[in-house]
């Protein structure tokens, strides 16, 4: 009998590990050639008041809203203090997660005073980035 619960809880871990999210994800979009995302302001060690006005700049691909499925194309993310997501699933959507997922190219950031990194990363319809990513390198501002 105790060999057979065993049995039965192996394979019940067997399921588990086969359906789990990581073995059901979605294939990623290549990244449009030759692609780039970079920020026009803040400048790297910029001192800047909160809200902070973030323009971004993006070369060779386009901007769609999010949950529009277009070639060539994406939305943009902030992320504010902290380093990159994973990169096989959507990008989680909280105050280190800024989606401008109306298609927008710039967007005011209410930031505590002190010492912040910020760091651009482009994703798909479905805010999944792309493959490989499209990311700038990170910033360092300070809000006064
Ligand atoms: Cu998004």
């Amino acid at each position: 009998v105790s060999f057979a619960v065993a049995s039965l809880g192996l394979a019940a871990a067997f399921l588990a590990a086969s359906w789990s999210p990581a073995a059901a994800q979605q294939e990623r979009t290549p990244a449009p050639k030759g692609a780039a995302v970079y920020f026009q302001t803040p400048v790297d060690g910029q001192r800047v008041t909160s809200p902070v006005r973030v323009r971004l700049g993006l070369r060779e691909a386009g901007v769609a809203p999010a949950g529009v499925r277009y070639e060539g194309s994406g939305h943009h993310h902030v992320l504010v203090d902290t380093d990159l997501p994973p990169l096989d699933q959507p990008i989680p959507a909280d105050f280190n997660h800024v989606h401008l997922g109306g298609g927008q190219t710039e967007v005011l950031l209410q930031l505590p005073k002190g010492r912040h990194v910020l760091q651009l990363l482009f994703a798909d319809h479905a805010h999944i980035p792309h493959n490989p990513p499209v990311v700038s390198r990170k910033i360092t501002i300070f809000v006064q």
